[in-house]
């Protein structure tokens, strides 16, 4: 089986374990929601169940953490496409949200995704104190010292006099991409108590990787196959590793930082190939 092939498989169990939880069919907001969290890759997902499989995390309960990251990721998809912020119309290959329906059902599916990766973290059946764990770390990564700081990071450099150097844009994507992508990696250590510190290495490297993979492909991607509209931040005049590296250089730094991700796992038999190949795929994809 492929990676793609193992990924697809393994978004299909996550998707089923979403539909448990979004099964009531009785609001606009839930048909939202629903619509908003199916499909995609589901790579951080798939960074949960891998790290999950490493720490013995038993695979039902490892599914619901999985479900859980995918809701907050989805919440600030839709979040991100709203008119005040990065206003797109198309996302994976379909109308946002906010166009299916209207603004402020796009603002309330996102406030409920929020909520309901919460709760699904809340049912994670291991003991108490690394439930704890895992909640207080997730609330951490996507609040304002994690993911919403990254994106007011942003919109502030959207305003900026300057455009960004590789510094700050750097600090910038490991907190906007960078810190659930991290908090993926590290969930199954935290939930099954072992060391998270090779696998925030990896975490790290990769959530590097994967945002200047998105550059780069913002840059030479075929919108077709992305399902987005592309060359936004070009049109925008804003910084990104391509325009600041150029990209020859972008892509060998994303090749560095791959190398070293995979560096990371050296601890891990066999039972890491598939994150190993996930670093590997974070850099070839097309979508
Ligand atoms: C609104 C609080 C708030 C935060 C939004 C992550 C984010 C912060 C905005 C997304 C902007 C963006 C397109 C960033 C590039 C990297 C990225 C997150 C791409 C989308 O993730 P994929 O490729 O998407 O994993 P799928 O569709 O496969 O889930």
């Amino acid at each position: 089986m492929t990676f793609e092939d193992r990924l697809k498989s393994v978004a299909v169990d996550i998707d089923a374990t979403l539909e448990t939880y979004l099964d009531a069919k009785t609001s606009q907001i839930e048909d939202a929601m629903r619509y908003a969290v199916m499909g995609g890759k589901k790579l951080r997902g798939f960074l949960v169940m891998e790290s999950c499989a490493l720490h013995n995390v038993p695979r039902e309960e490892a599914l619901k953490a999985a479900a859980a990251i995918e809701c907050i990721h989805a919440y600030s998809l839709v979040h991100d496409d709203l008119p005040c912020m990065d206003d797109d119309d198309l996302r994976r290959g379909k109308p946002t949200v906010h166009k299916k329906w209207d603004d402020a059902t796009a603002v309330l599916a996102g406030d409920a995704l929020q909520s309901l990766a919460f709760e699904i973290l809340g049912l994670v059946d291991v003991k108490a104190k690394r439930r704890l764990g895992a909640i207080v770390s997730l609330a951490r990564a996507s609040g304002k010292d994690g993911m919403v700081l990254g994106q007011a990071q942003d919109i502030a450099a959207e305003a900026a006099e300057r455009p960004l150097t590789l510094d700050e844009i750097t600090n910038l994507q490991s907190n906007k991409t960078g810190a659930l992508i991290l908090w993926s990696a590290e969930a199954g250590a935290i939930l099954g108590g072992g060391d998270p510190a090779p696998l925030s290495r990896y975490a790290t490297a990769l959530g590097l990787a994967f945002q200047i993979a998105d550059d780069i492909l913002d840059e030479t991607g075929d919108e077709t196959k992305a399902g987005k509209r592309l060359h936004k931040d070009e049109d925008a005049g804003k910084a990104t590793f391509v325009s600041l590296l150029g990209l020859n250089e972008a892509q060998a730094k994303a090749r560095a930082l791959v190398a070293d991700a995979i560096d990371a796992l050296s601890l891990y038999d066999a039972q890491a190939d598939s994150l190993r190949d996930a670093a590997n795929f974070v850099i070839s994809r097309e979508h």
